[in-house]
């Protein structure tokens, strides 16, 4: 089953929405695989942001992302890498529908409460910076009966 790297920013930890967040997936029928609150260290930091590293934005970006706790999950299911990007909204709250996460808790761009991995081989990279294999749960979860 497809997976993707989901993370709620510091600005979303401190705004009080993991809980909000996380029920958006699970009642869209995504499962978790794995979730924990944790503070970047800046080199898995400049990894993880590594695509943006000639960005004017990189430096702030990885100040930012290491500024406080963030809660890192990976959630699958079916088509999960496009339709949690479709969930996040714009990357900028500005012009992200209201609806999504971004569009609903988001003001700006620099402070745009979620992180979701934008490719199957994103996803598959920063499932490895984030999580080893022990910390990921395989399950059957009876409702997929009802979900597919
Ligand atoms: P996304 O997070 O939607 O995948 P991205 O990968 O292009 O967007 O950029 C990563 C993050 O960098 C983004 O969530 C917020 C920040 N960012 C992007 N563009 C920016 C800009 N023009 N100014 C400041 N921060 C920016
Ligand atoms: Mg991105």
């Amino acid at each position: 089953m497809e997976k993707t790297f989901l993370m709620v920013k510091p600005d979303g930890v401190q705004r009080n929405v993991i809980g909000e967040i996380v029920s958006r997936f699970e009642r869209k029928g995504f499962q978790l695989a794995g979730a924990k609150l944790m503070s970047i260290p800046a080199e898995l930091a400049e990894q993880h942001y590594g695509e943006h590293k000639e960005r004017p934005f990189f430096g702030e970006l990885v100040e930012f992302i290491t500024s406080g706790p963030v809660f890192a999950m990976v959630w699958q299911g079916e088509n999960v890498i496009a339709t949690a990007r479709q969930m996040m909204g714009a990357t900028n709250p500005k012009d992200a529908a209201p609806g999504t996460i971004r569009g609903d808790f988001g003001l700006t761009v620099g402070k745009n409460i979620i992180h979701g991995s934008d490719s199957p081989e994103s996803a598959v990279r920063e499932i490895g910076l984030f999580f080893k294999e022990e910390e990921l749960v395989e399950y059957t979860k009876l409702m997929n009966e009802w979900a597919y």
